[in-house]
């Protein structure tokens, strides 16, 4: 439950927020098995209601659990799951099961054709009836864990978890998706249902598809969606024996930093000091499709890709930092909190379109193809295995530290130059720093850090240079 199963030379996940599977499919071939990522998170697979204007939130609503979507159908989903594990990209599925849609105004049409009738807690297509759900009533106090649990939120139909047909119709439905080859499952909306009838659901669920490369008796990994940012009556701990927990702290306290609201020598002791998980069952990210838009938790603190400039920074930190398993977002761009991915006329989600630079547009921001951000996923798997070594700060906002000999890294989010040598830990010689511009042949198109024999090099980040990172290591040396 705890292991991503991911190659042992990669470390991090991305979210193809809304992405179609054929898109997807292409993109594992193309660009994240070749760039190193470990695997992909996916928007919901199964049925979901169709809503006035398509809003991106309409895949939370669930009608059945049949496999098909705006992002495409079973065959689809199945094909890129295989092409993507060929390439070495595992395939996370983000899986809402507390609930199935609210009311619509009348009868509700889902994604696949079927129908629903949410006033009376019918779903014809699943089947579940009146008597699968909680009596209706709605959540006002967090504090109280019956309601957070028992009760609807914001008025989707509560389904009963405890309930045996329930339990059987989301197994069937998570133990086919294993059978297509994915390596385990975000659950949306765990802190809504209790932990006990989680455990029985993920207890009964098949091993991992040895057809996909996985090995024999290889449990699902599943992260819970459980937002604990302390003071609420249900407590992240109540899930930690049963898999991994997103870290919302993690969210807030990173975008409050590289937003200026905290001296960046205090991530010294990043990690479990802050009040975060502990390291192996922590999932952390900068921004994730709630917080991103105000929607969940973190509130103004949160860093997204409109303010790219620390946003990459505090991504750099997360991938270069030794804690959590970690995840990327990649978003479609957004005016409007409702609004859902570029569509055409019909309401079908667009391609995103590749540049000849390597980044999107046709609304997609692909911030994992921007080369700041994929090159720290180099980064992050050339370090793997390697810990902290000396850290240097200047006291507030300018701070540096080694991975092992592996990597070295430097941040700068002060108005003025850093302008140091510091000590990076790397064998005498030439880096190409990876933030800056890329190793073309035998040469570097950014920054060049010379390494002494001593291990020390000058760095350099003035306060108005693109970027406030500069990351040098083994696997690219001049
Ligand atoms: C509206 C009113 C309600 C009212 C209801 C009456 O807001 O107060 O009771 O009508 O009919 C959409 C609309 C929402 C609407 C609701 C029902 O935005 O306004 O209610 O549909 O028609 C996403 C969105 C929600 C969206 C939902 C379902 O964030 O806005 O609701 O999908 O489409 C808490 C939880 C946490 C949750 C987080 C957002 O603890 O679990 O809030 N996060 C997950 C997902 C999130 C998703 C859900 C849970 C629900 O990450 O994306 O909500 O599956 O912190
Ligand atoms: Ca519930």
């Amino acid at each position: 439950q705890f292991d991503p199963h991911q190659l042992p030379d990669r470390s991090t996940m991305v979210h193809l927020f809304e992405w179609k599977w054929d898109d997807i499919a292409l993109e594992c071939e193309n660009f994240l098995g070749p760039k190193g990522f470990a695997g992909i998170q996916v928007s919901p697979v199964n049925e979901n209601v169709i809503a006035p204007k398509r809003p991106w939130w309409e895949r939370y609503q669930p009608i059945s659990f049949i496999l098909t979507t705006r992002s495409g159908n079973e065959q689809q989903f199945a094909n890129m799951v295989k092409r993507c594990n060929k390439v070495g990209v595992r395939t996370y599925v983000d899986v809402v099961f507390n609930h199935m849609a609210a009311k619509q105004g009348g009868q509700a049409v889902g994604t696949g054709g079927s129908r629903a009738y949410p006033e009376n807690k019918d779903y014809p297509a699943v089947p579940f009836t009146n008597a699968d759900f909680h009596p209706s009533c709605g959540i006002q106090d967090y504090n109280d864990a019956y309601q957070v649990r028992n009760c609807e939120l914001v008025a989707l139909r509560d389904l009963n978890q405890t309930i045996p047909h329930v339990q059987n119709k989301i197994l069937e439905f998570l133990d086919r998706l294993v059978d297509l080859g994915v390596a385990g499952f975000r659950v949306d909306a765990a802190k809504h249902m209790w932990p006990n009838d989680l455990r029985v659901i993920y207890g009964s669920l098949k091993n991992l598809n040895t057809a996909h490369g996985f090995p024999p008796n290889s449990k699902p990994f599943i992260v819970q969606e459980v937002i604990d940012l302390g003071g609420e009556g249900i407590k992240r701990d109540e899930y930690v024996d049963l898999g991994a927990i997103t870290e919302f702290k993690v969210s807030a306290a990173i975008g409050k930093a590289f937003r200026g609201g905290d001296d960046l020598k205090n991530l010294k002791n990043w990690g479990e000091q802050w009040g975060f998980l502990e390291s192996s069952k922590a999932l952390v990210f900068v921004d994730n499709h709630d917080n991103q838009r105000g929607h969940g938790a973190g509130g103004a603190d949160i860093l997204t890709y409109k303010q790219s400039k620390p946003y990459k920074m505090a991504t750099a930190f997360n991938l270069g930092f030794p804690f959590g398993i970690t995840r990327i977002m990649s978003s479609f761009s957004f005016d409007d909190t409702d609004q859902g991915p570029p569509k055409d006329s019909s309401g079908n989600i667009k391609s995103p379109v590749i540049q000849k630079d390597g980044s999107c547009d046709a609304g997609w921001v692909c911030e994992h193809r921007w080369r700041q951000i994929y090159n720290m996923v180099e980064f992050q798997n050339q370090v793997k295995g390697t810990e902290v070594g000396n850290w240097w700060d200047n006291g507030k906002n300018q701070i540096a530290f080694c991975r092992g000999n592996a990597g070295f890294i430097a941040f700068n989010l002060e108005s003025f130059d850093l302008n140091q040598d510091i000590q990076t830990c790397l064998p005498a010689g030439t880096y190409c720093d990876v933030i800056s511009g890329d190793k073309v042949g035998s040469n570097c198109s950014g920054k060049k850090v010379l390494v002494g024999n001593d291990g020390k090099a000058r760095i350099i980040i003035g306060p108005n240079e693109d970027d406030g990172v500069l990351a040098i290591h083994k696997g690219k040396k001049l």
